[in-house]
Order: structure tokens, then sequence, then C-alpha cells
């Protein structure tokens, strides 16, 4: 497995964003995982995973001229991948958006540099079923930007209705809206880093059994 995805199961493990145990989701599934970016709650550790997302980009080669971060999850990520950028020798703006709209002051959905006529990397975490990255697709657009791809730091690569398609929502969205969207691990990754070590058996057989029923087509 390539090396940020490894780095990247190891850092949320111990920062214990990722747990094993019985979750339920926005999307009201059980699941026998669950990440919670909120829990990268030290600088060091927002420090490892800005390198990781950064590595993901080039491994993919994503091409992008602003970072935006979603609120409220993806201001942190955003901040702390801009700051590893800055660390590697390029200077990038960085925008947000508020979830409640600003009627003083500077007013306004959004904070940070102006979106009209950059190219946009959304910087989020997790992607189910695909509703929180449509939200951001929708301020990029109004506020005058163009999204030129997204980077999550874990693809869950379920199906939104699995009776229908075996495509997952990350791939939908992808095709949808004609746009990379890279994740530094996605389930197979977690599949693979569990099944290295015996310590993970119990957790990996439930990631299979769920994988099975909600998953992408393997
Ligand atoms: P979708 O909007 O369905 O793509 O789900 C993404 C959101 O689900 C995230 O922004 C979180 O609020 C939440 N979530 C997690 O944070 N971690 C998970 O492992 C799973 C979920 C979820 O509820 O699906």
């Amino acid at each position: 497995m390539t090396d940020h995805r490894t780095r990247f199961l190891q850092l949320a493990l111990k920062a214990n964003a990722l747990r094993f145990g019985e979750f339920t989701l926005k999307s009201g599934r059980v699941s026998p995982y669950f990440f919670n970016a909120g829990r990268f709650d030290s600088g060091a550790a927002l420090a490892g995973l800005g390198a990781c997302y950064a590595d993901a980009i080039q491994a993919h080669g994503l091409d992008f001229d602003l970072l935006f971060g979603p609120a409220y999850k993806g201001i942190p990520l955003a901040t702390a991948l801009g700051c590893e950028y800055a660390r590697r020798g390029r200077d990038l703006p960085l925008a947000f958006n508020r979830k409640e709209a600003k009627a003083h002051g500077e007013g306004g959905m959004l904070i940070g540099a102006p979106l009209a006529g950059r190219r946009v990397l959304i910087v989020d975490d997790v992607i189910t079923a695909g509703t929180a990255i449509r939200e951001a697709l929708a301020l990029i657009g109004e506020a005058g930007g163009t999204v030129a791809g997204i980077v999550i730091a874990l693809d869950r690569q379920e199906a939104v209705d699995p009776a229908q398609s075996r495509r997952s929502a990350a791939e939908t969205v992808a095709i949808e809206h004609s746009l990379p969207v890279v994740a530094i691990a996605t389930l197979d990754d977690l599949l693979a880093f569990t099944g290295e070590s015996a310590e993970f058996s119990t957790q990996r057989e439930r990631l299979l059994a769920y994988r099975a029923a909600y998953g992408r087509d393997a």
C-alpha cells in the first residue's frame, strides 16, 4: 500500500479519529467503523494529516490554485493543507464558508480569499452519500469559482442506493461534475491495512460484511 495511505490510517487510529464499534451514520446506516476528523485536535496531529493530504494530491497530480474548506470540519483541514503547502514552498490562497449568513460587519457566507476566477480544490473529511460535498460545490459555483477537484481524507466507498447501483457516492460526484475526487485512503485501503495484522481480524470481518451490504462494486 502507498506510504501516505498507511501513514494516514496509523495517524487516524492513534488520534482516535478512526474507531471500530457501532455507529449510526447521517444516512441512518449502522456502521462498524467511524472516521471523526475532529479528533485530529492538536497541531502535530493536523500537521501530520496535512502532509498526508499533500502526498495524496501529489500522487494524483491535481491542478488548482485555491483551497476551500467547507464548514465546519473542512476548515482546519484546508488550513493544515495550506500550511503544509507553504512549508513545501507554495503559498496558496485559502477560503471557507460559515453555516449562518452574517448580516453585520463584512457580511456574507464566505471568509478568506475571493473565489471568483479561481480553480478551487475542496478539502473535506469524508464522503458517504455525497450530500456535504454537493453543498460545497453549489457554494463555490455561486461565488464565481470553478471547482477543480475534491480531496477527502476517507472515501467510505458506499453506494447511495445499493439496490439500484453499486457505484460509490464519490464516483457519482466525480462523474456528474466531471471532477477528480481523491481520497487519502478508502475503505478498500482500510481492509488491506486491517488484513496485515491479526489484531484487527474481528473488525475486518465486520468491515467486509458492511461492504457487502452497502459498498460499491469490488
Ligand atoms: P455525506 O454527506 O453523506 O457524504 O456524509 C459525510 C458526512 O457524514 C461527514 O461530513 C460527517 O458529518 C459524517 N460522517 C463522518 O464524519 N464520518 C464517517 O465515518 C461517516 C459519516 C456519516 O455520517 O456518513
